[in-house]
C-alpha cells in the first residue's frame, strides 16, 4: 500500500502566498504571523514539494529601493540554493496596493497602466533569472462593479496591448517564459474581465503573439462560475493552451473558498486528476489554496501536506480505474471508441452519407450505458473497489 508520501518527481509546487496567508479577510485581521519566505522554502522542501512560486510583493516589499530589494531576495535565494527547490512560475501583484483600485492593465488611469506593465516586466526579469518558465497573469482587479464606468471593448483593447507589449518584451530579452492567464468570474471585483477559460482562450487568439500566451485555470474560479473544471482544462489542452494549473477545492458557486485540493468537490477532483494525468499536461502540479483561518502554523502545514496527499490518492485511484478491465469494457459499451472515430471516412462529404440506411427509431432505443461506467468511477472514489 502506497503511503502517499510526495517526492520531487511528483512536481508539486505551492504559492508562497498560500502557506503564507495570514488569514486577513473581509471580516477580520491576521490570525497568523508573517511567514518568512526562506522558512517557507525549507518547510515546503521538507514536506516533499519541488517548487515554490510567488508574486513580486510576497518577497519584495512594494516600492522597495534596489538595495531593499536585494536584501529581501538574499535569504530567499539562499534557501532555494540550500534546498534545491525550484521556482517554476512567478506572478505580479497588480491588486493589493490602493493604486490598483481599478486594476492594472485595464485601469482607466493611463499612468497606472504604464506603471502596472513596468511592474510586470520587473517580475519577468526576476522570473527569468530564477529559471521560471511560466508567468501567471491573474487580473483580479481588472473589472467593474458598475456599467458605464468601464467600456469593456476599450478595456479589452488595453488588456491586449499590455499582453502584446509584455510578449514583445519576452521576445526582445530572449526569455524562455510563457504567460498564463488565470480566469476568474468575480471577487474582488463585482465582475472580472476574462471570467472563464473560454473567454480567455478567445482573447488569446486576438493577441500579437498568441503562441506565448496560454492559461492557468484554477479549480475554484471555474466552479464559482458553475463550470466543470475537468472539462475546462480538457478544452485548454485541446487548444494547446494549458500552460499551468492552480489546484484547490471549492464547494459550488459561492465565494472563492480556496480549500485544500481534494476538499470541496471531491468528484470534480477525481476527474481533474484523471485528465491531468492522462491528457498530456506536463507542467507542475501547483496548489493555490488558503489554509483556513481556524489553523495555526501546524494546521497550515497539515493543510499543505493534505493537498499533495489527496492528489496522490486520486492519482492512484484514477490510474486503477483506467487500468480496470471492467472499466475498459464499460468504456466500450459507452461507445467511447466510436466518439474517437471521425464521423466521416477519409474523402467523404456530406453527400457521401446522405443516403445511409438508418432507422432513427431503432437507434433511439439504444441506451448509452453511462451510469454503469460512472458508478465504477464512484466505486473507486468511495474506496470500495
Ligand atoms: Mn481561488
Amino acid at each position: 500500500m502506497n503511503d502517499y508520501t510526495p517526492t520531487r518527481e511528483d512536481r508539486f509546487s505551492f504559492g508562497l502566498w498560500t502557506v503564507g496567508w495570514e488569514g486577513v479577510d473581509v471580516f477580520g485581521g491576521a490570525v497568523r504571523p508573517r511567514l518568512d519566505p526562506a522558512a517557507a522554502v525549507h518547510k515546503l522542501s521538507e514536506l516533499g514539494a519541488y517548487g515554490i512560486t510567488f508574486h513580486d510583493n510576497d518577497v519584495i516589499p512594494f516600492g522597495a529601493s534596489p538595495s531593499e530589494r536585494d536584501a529581501a531576495l538574499k535569504p530567499f535565494r539562499q534557501a532555494l540554493e540550500e534546498t534545491g527547490l525550484q521556482v517554476p512560475m512567478v506572478t505580479t501583484n497588480l491588486f493589493s496596493h490602493p493604486v490598483f483600485r481599478d486594476g492594472g492593465f485595464t485601469n482607466n488611469d493611463r499612468d497606472v497602466r504604464r506603471f502596472a506593465i513596468r511592474k510586470a516586466a520587473d517580475q519577468l526579469d526576476l522570473g527569468a533569472e530564477l529559471g521560471a518558465k511560466v508567468f501567471v497573469a491573474w487580473g483580479g482587479r481588472e473589472g467593474a462593479e458598475s456599467g458605464a464606468a468601464k467600456d469593456i471593448r476599450a478595456a479589452l483593447d488595453r488588456y491586449k496591448e499590455a499582453f502584446d507589449l509584455l510578449g514583445q518584451y519576452i521576445l526582445d530579452r530572449g526569455y524562455d517564459i510563457k504567460v498564463a492567464i488565470e480566469p476568474k468570474p468575480n471577487e474582488p471585483r463585482g465582475d472580472i474581465l476574462l471570467p472563464t477559460i473560454g473567454h480567455a482562450i478567445a482573447f488569446i487568439n486576438e493577441l500579437e503573439h498568441p503562441e506565448l500566451v496560454g492559461l492557468n485555470p484554477e479549480v475554484g474560479h471555474e466552479e464559482m462560475a458553475s463550470m466543470n473544471y475537468a472539462h475546462g482544462i480538457a478544452q485548454a489542452l485541446w487548444h494547446g493552451k494549458l500552460f499551468h494549473i492552480d489546484l484547490n477545492g471549492q464547494t459550488g458557486p459561492r465565494y472563492d473558498q480556496d480549500l485544500r485540493f481534494g476538499a470541496g468537490n471531491a468528484r470534480g477532483a477525481f476527474w481533474t486528476v484523471d485528465i491531468i494525468e492522462s491528457g498530456g499536461y506536463d507542467g507542475p502540479r501547483h496548489f493555490d489554496f488558503k489554509p483556513p483561518r481556524t489553523e495555526d502554523m501546524d494546521g497550515v502545514w497539515a493543510s499543505a501536506a493534505g493537498c499533495m496527499r489527496n492528489y496522490l490518492i486520486l492519482r492512484e485511484k484514477t490510474a486503477a480505474f483506467r487500468a480496470d478491465p471492467e472499466v475498459q469494457e464499460a468504456l466500450a459499451a459507452a461507445r467511447l471508441d466510436q466518439l474517437a472515430t471521425p464521423t466521416a471516412a477519409p474523402g467523404e462529404t456530406v453527400d457521401s452519407f446522405r443516403n445511409d440506411e438508418f432507422d432513427p427509431d431503432e437507434a433511439a432505443q439504444r441506451g448509452m450505458a453511462f451510469e454503469r461506467l460512472d458508478q465504477l468511477a464512484l466505486d473507486y472514489l468511495y474506496g470500495v473497489r
